[in-house]
């Protein structure tokens, strides 16, 4: 039996209590979203016939997540973090902001401040030499007429062969597979680095427990985040996914789209290694170009205000 006491007035007046309406401290659009959070919250409660042991259960759950620092992981991993590019990309569409490579989630596991250089760099310290296929990555940034755009900043960040990123896991030097390369005078960036593998979450971690008991996986394609930016246009975050890839279309943050897949070529030429000044040994090569939509604030050229370590 399906009780229901949430909007009766005594139980309302109690929910604005709780959300700080009767005092005229604080934040008016905090108590907004608090209000309607308790609200929602007991309407689930009420509307499934939520145990108590469920509740309870939920709430030992949450503190895990949050003591592992893994919301990061889980939201995308529910799909919400897509969601708020979907409900964009339709803001977008709604006032005619369309073209131009399409976002994608940034994800939990940026570093600011990475390494800047003109034009080429390595993205790797070396440390996987003798397991890791090289990989050539190239590209230009352009307008959405075509025009080549110079001096973008193009920052691009990656996992290992192993499917973790630097900092995150504290075995891998400093900004390792992170960088920024300025694009040169015709709007190139190229780069020097190593084919990624996918990321999993932490089988024994909060998040990919969760996930279990629902029947689901916890892994993403092998892929290369990038934000792009350039004077007078938009800001872009977005994602390289790697073709070939059993996860491409099977992503548990669902950040794989239509136009960001590329093509890392393994080339075992051993004249091409060389030339690539490789000794003989096979590589890859990575093709991908983007576009950014002309600015239309000042504040559209900016990344979104996350927070993020080394920022
Ligand atoms: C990742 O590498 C990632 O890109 C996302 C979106 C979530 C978890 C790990
Ligand atoms: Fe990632």
């Amino acid at each position: 039996m399906t009780v229901r006491i949430s909007h009766t007035p005594k139980v309302q007046e109690l929910f604005r209590e709780a959300a700080g309406l009767n005092n005229q401290q604080g934040s008016a659009r905090l108590k907004q979203l608090i209000l309607r959070m308790i609200t929602d919250a007991a309407r689930i409660i009420e509307d499934m016939d939520v145990s108590e042991d469920e509740f309870w259960l939920a709430v030992e759950h949450l503190n895990r997540v949050g003591k592992h620092a893994e919301f990061g992981l889980l939201l995308p991993g529910l799909s919400l973090e897509h969601f708020i590019d979907l409900l964009q990309d339709a803001k977008d569409q709604q006032v005619g902001l369309t073209g131009g490579t399409p976002r994608t989630i940034e994800g939990p596991l940026y570093v600011a401040n990475a390494p800047m250089s003109d034009g080429y760099t390595r993205m790797d310290d070396g440390s996987e030499d003798d397991v890791a296929i090289p990989l050539f990555i190239e590209g230009r940034v352009l307008d959405t007429h075509g025009q080549p755009l110079p001096g973008a900043i193009v920052d691009l960040w990656h996992a290992n062969t192993q499917g973790t990123y630097s900092y995150f896991d504290p075995s891998q030097t400093p900004f390792n597979l992170r960088r920024r390369i300025v694009t040169d005078a015709s709007g190139y960036y190229r780069a020097r680095s190593i084919i990624p593998s996918g990321y999993g979450l932490d089988p024994d971690g909060p998040a990919q427990q969760c996930l279990s008991a629902i029947g689901r996986h916890g892994q993403r394609p092998a892929h290369i985040h990038a934000f792009i930016s350039a004077a007078g246009h938009r800001h872009l975050t977005s994602q390289i996914n790697l073709a070939g890839d059993q996860y491409l279309w099977d992503d548990f943050a669902y950040a794989t789209r239509e136009g960001l897949v590329g093509e890392a070529t393994v080339i075992g030429d051993a004249a091409a290694s060389r030339a690539h000044g490789l000794d003989g040994r096979r590589f890859a090569q990575l093709k991908f170009d983007f576009v950014l939509q002309p600015a239309v604030t000042a504040e559209a050229e900016q990344r979104s205000q996350r927070p993020r370590v080394g920022a």
